[in-house]
């Protein structure tokens, strides 16, 4: 009995410091892609001796940075890692090397990497040097943390999330919640965790783009449809710092844009291809920003369930009742009713925040 309380205290130890990488890893939301959100704790006689995350594509593995950070305290600690050590030579070493080296006695994984160029490669390295290995500790919390970067590696194409707002009697607005705009409110860190966001031409070109007001956030790359449109003279709020942050999205050739806008002509306006466009550009995640002046979505997301273009539906609903003449409500999704899966939901300034699976 008293063998079964040391293992569950060990195995609570384990959950709590994958935990750890996980918050960690989270520093860096925003600014990873393409690569995963990864954090990293070295733990040796029950202290944390070094902590790490990658901060972004190009720069180092969390595994290196909890490494320097415990420096010689590593010998003999386990290692946790949110994401399994790679092992190849990509724009970084491979971490099961910078591991072997520092002399580490266990490595915990939170779960392996779906990228094909490591997938259980790294476990089998760190195993043949002797190294103790623990795989999937903490798993589907790991699993969520990169369920766009996973899923992009998996399809080849991002992961989208659908928003809208509503009102109580169900129609679609323009309008967000008091304060999800503002730092700390749920649209603002939306926009810093996404690596995109589609919106349409026309919201482009009667509101400002939507911003991250988070500190030190990213800003999405502004991925505006224009569908039969050859004229975007007018899309106010495309200042210089924008410019660079937009893509236009069209399915005629535009012989009008705002100056330096990129534009990419494609035959077809539809989302799978959107979606692997910009996947090949890198981008993992992508926030489909549904609004009023959103309708020309609807040909775009028209059977999104069966097509499995769409992942996750975040939908905000406020508490006011709409005049509905004329108004929209999102009458897409195919013939098909589906329900959605692991649901959440919470209470955000008034409104409330419904979050689920496709
Ligand atoms: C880890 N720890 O912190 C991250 C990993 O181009 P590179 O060298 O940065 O390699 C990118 C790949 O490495 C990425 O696609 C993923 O498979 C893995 N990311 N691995 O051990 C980390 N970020
Ligand atoms: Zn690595």
């Amino acid at each position: 009995a008293h063998g079964g309380v040391r293992c569950k205290a060990a195995a609570d130890l384990d959950a709590h410091y994958m935990r750890r990488c996980v918050e960690l890893a989270r520093k860096a939301a925003g600014h990873t892609s393409p690569n995963p959100m990864v954090g990293c704790v070295i733990v040796r006689d029950g202290r944390v001796v070094g902590e790490g995350f990658h901060p972004k594509a190009g720069q180092p593995h969390a595994e290196v940075f909890a490494l320097r950070d415990a420096g010689d305290l590593a010998e003999n600690a386990t290692a946790y890692v949110s994401l399994e050590p790679c092992n190849h030579y990509g724009r970084t070493p491979p971490c099961t090397e910078a591991l072997i080296n520092a002399k580490v006695k266990e490595v915990v994984v939170g779960m392996t990497d779906p990228n094909p160029i490591v997938a259980s490669k790294g476990i089998e390295k760190l195993q043949g040097a002797g190294i103790d290995v623990k795989v999937g500790v903490e798993e589907s919390l790991c699993r969520r943390l990169n369920e766009a970067y996973i899923h992009r590696m998996l399809t080849g194409k991002a992961f989208a999330t659908l928003r809208a707002t509503l009102s109580m009697n169900g129609i679609v607005t323009n309008q967000i919640g008091t304060g999800a705009d503002q730092s700390g409110g749920y649209y603002s860190q939306l926009m810093k965790e996404y690596d995109g966001v589609i919106i349409t031409s026309d919201l482009a070109k009667m509101s400002t783009l939507p911003i991250s007001h988070e500190a030190g956030a990213n800003q999405p790359l502004y991925i505006i449809i224009a569908q039969g449109e050859s004229s975007l003279l007018h899309i106010p709020s495309l200042s210089e710092e924008h410019v660079s942050k937009a893509i236009v999205l069209s399915d005629s050739p535009v012989t009008v844009k705002p100056a330096g806008v990129e534009v990419a002509v494609l035959r077809q306006i539809d989302l799978e291809s959107v979606l692997q466009l910009l996947a090949q550009r890198g981008l993992c995640s992508v926030l489909v920003d549904f609004r009023e002046a959103g309708e020309s979505f609807a040909a775009l997301l028209n059977d999104f369930q069966e097509d499995k273009q769409v992942q996750k539906v975040v939908v905000e609903v406020l508490p006011v009742w709409l005049a509905s003449e004329g108004r929209s409500n999102l009458a897409f999704g195919g013939g098909q009713s589906f329900p959605l899966k692991n649901l959440e939901h919470r209470e955000v300034n008034g409104s409330v925040l419904l979050e689920g699976y496709v």
